[in-house]
């Protein structure tokens, strides 16, 4: 494996961006995303998940389970975790 470029590092300092935007687009806690933080970023990052009929139900469900066993809020390790496990349940991976 050549390693010649640094999309890793890239990919993380994007995610880490969009991240932090995120988190500070509404009144409260700059450091985690709200509902609706959450709900305006997967719309606008991720819409091959929110064009689906029942995205609105999914994610309920989601923030349900969340809110049940991690509190109200999602910060950044918690967010990883759920692009990971987008990307192993999803084909979202761009063709190339
Ligand atoms: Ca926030």
């Amino acid at each position: 494996m050549a390693c010649n470029s640094s999309q890793v590092q890239e990919a993380l300092g994007s995610l880490l961006t969009v991240f932090k935007a995120a988190a500070a687009s509404t009144p409260g806690d700059k450091s985690t995303l709200d509902r609706d933080e959450l709900r305006a970023l997967i719309r606008c990052q991720l819409p091959f998940l929110s064009d689906k009929k029942d995205f609105e139900e999914e994610f309920e469900k989601f923030f349900q389970c969340m809110e049940d066993t991690h509190g109200s809020n999602v910060d950044f390790k918690e967010f990883m975790c759920l692009l990971a496990t987008i990307v192993m349940c999803s084909d979202c991976r761009p063709s190339n």
